[in-house]
C-alpha cells in the first residue's frame, strides 16, 4: 500500500473521530470509548477494503458489514455519512426521537445498515447465517464482522463460531476490538478468563491474526490477507485503545457510555485536530 493512501485513510479517521465527538456531545448519551477506538477500522473497511457503492446499498453482490457491538455505532455512522451514504447534517440527529440514527442501529433505518443490534452475541449469528447463504448461491461477497471483547463473553458468540467453522466460511472476517475494557470495568477485572484469546479462537478453527488495531497499515494488511483465507473464517484480534486520539478519554472504561459536555468536547476536537 503506498504512503500517499495509508496518510489519506489516516486523515480520514481523523475527520470520522471529530464526527463522533461532535454526534456524542449533541446526543448528549452515548459511547465514545468503543467508537474512537474503532474509528481506524471503521475509516479502513468503507474506505478501501469493502466492495459496496453508497449509491446502490441493495447490491447483491456488495460485501456486509456486520455491527454485532452495536453500541459503537457512531463510528458506523460517520463513516457511512463520509462514505456517502447520508448528509453528514443528519448525524447530529444521533438518538433523537425519531431519528434514522437510533443509539442502536435498526436495519430497516438507513440503507447500508445491514443488521439490528445491541443486544450483543446476536451479530455474530447473523454473520455466519449470511456467510453460509452467500456460499449457498454461489456468491463471491465477503462478511466482515466487528465484535468486542467484552461481546465475546457471551455463548452466542462460541455457538456461532462453532457453526462457522464446520462450515468452513473463509468468507466471513472477523474483527474483534481488544480495547480491555467493558460496561463496568475492565475485562480483566470483569472477566480475566477471557485470555487466552487466541489459543481459544484457534481452538475453534478460526485463523487469527493479531494486530495494533489503531495503525493503519496494520489493519489494511491483515483485512486483505483475511480475503484469501481458505478453509477456516478469518479472526482478527485488534488491539485498540479506548478513546483514541483523545488524551483524556483514553484507556478509561467510565467513558464506555458517558459522553463529554459541550466544554470538554471543544477540548477533545482541538485535540483531534479541529
Ligand atoms: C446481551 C447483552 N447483555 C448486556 C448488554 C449491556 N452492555 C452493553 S455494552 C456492554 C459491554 C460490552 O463490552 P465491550 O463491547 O467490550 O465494551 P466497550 O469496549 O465498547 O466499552 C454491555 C454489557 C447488552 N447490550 N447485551
Ligand atoms: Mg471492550
Amino acid at each position: 500500500m503506498e504512503n500517499k493512501v495509508v496518510d489519506l485513510l489516516k486523515e480520514k479517521a481523523r475527520q470520522i473521530r471529530r464526527d463522533i465527538v461532535t454526534m456524542l456531545a449533541e446526543a448528549g448519551s452515548g459511547h465514545p470509548a468503543g467508537s474512537l477506538g474503532m474509528a481506524d477500522v471503521f475509516t479502513a473497511l468503507y474506505f478501501n477494503v469493502i466492495n459496496h457503492n453508497p449509491k446502490k446499498p441493495a447490491d447483491p453482490n456488495r460485501d456486509r458489514l456486520i455491527l454485532s457491538c452495536g453500541h459503537i455505532c457512531p463510528a458506523q455512522y460517520a463513516a457511512m455519512a463520509n462514505a456517502g451514504y447520508f448528509q453528514k447534517k443528519e448525524l447530529m440527529t444521533l438518538r433523537k426521537i425519531n431519528s434514522r440514527l437510533q443509539g442502536h442501529p435498526h436495519r430497516n433505518s438507513i440503507p447500508g445498515i445491514e443488521n439490528s443490534s445491541g443486544p450483543l452475541g446476536q451479530g455474530l449469528s447473523v454473520a455466519a447465517g449470511i456467510a453460509k447463504a452467500l456460499k449457498m448461491d454461489n456468491n463471491k461477497a465477503r462478511v466482515y464482522c466487528i465484535t468486542s471483547d467484552g461481546e465475546n463473553e457471551e455463548g452466542q458468540a462460541w455457538e456461532s463460531y462453532l457453526f462457522a467453522a464446520k462450515n468452513k466460511l473463509d468468507n466471513i472476517t472477523y474483527i474483534l476490538d481488544r480495547n480491555h475494557i467493558q460496561i463496568d470495568g475492565p475485562t480483566d477485572d470483569v472477566m480475566p478468563s477471557l485470555e487466552p484469546m487466541k489459543e481459544k479462537y484457534e481452538a475453534f478453527n478460526l485463523n487469527v491474526i493479531e494486530i495494533d488495531g489503531n495503525d493503519m497499515r496494520q489493519i489494511l494488511d491483515a483485512l486483505e490477507k483475511s480475503k484469501t483465507a481458505k478453509g477456516n473464517p478469518t479472526m482478527i484480534i485488534a488491539h485498540t485503545i479506548p478513546g483514541k486520539g483523545v488524551s483524556f478519554f483514553e484507556n478509561d472504561y467510565k467513558w464506555h457510555g458517558k459522553t463529554p459536555d459541550k466544554e470538554l468536547a471543544e477540548k477533545a476536537l482541538k485535540e483531534l485536530g479541529a
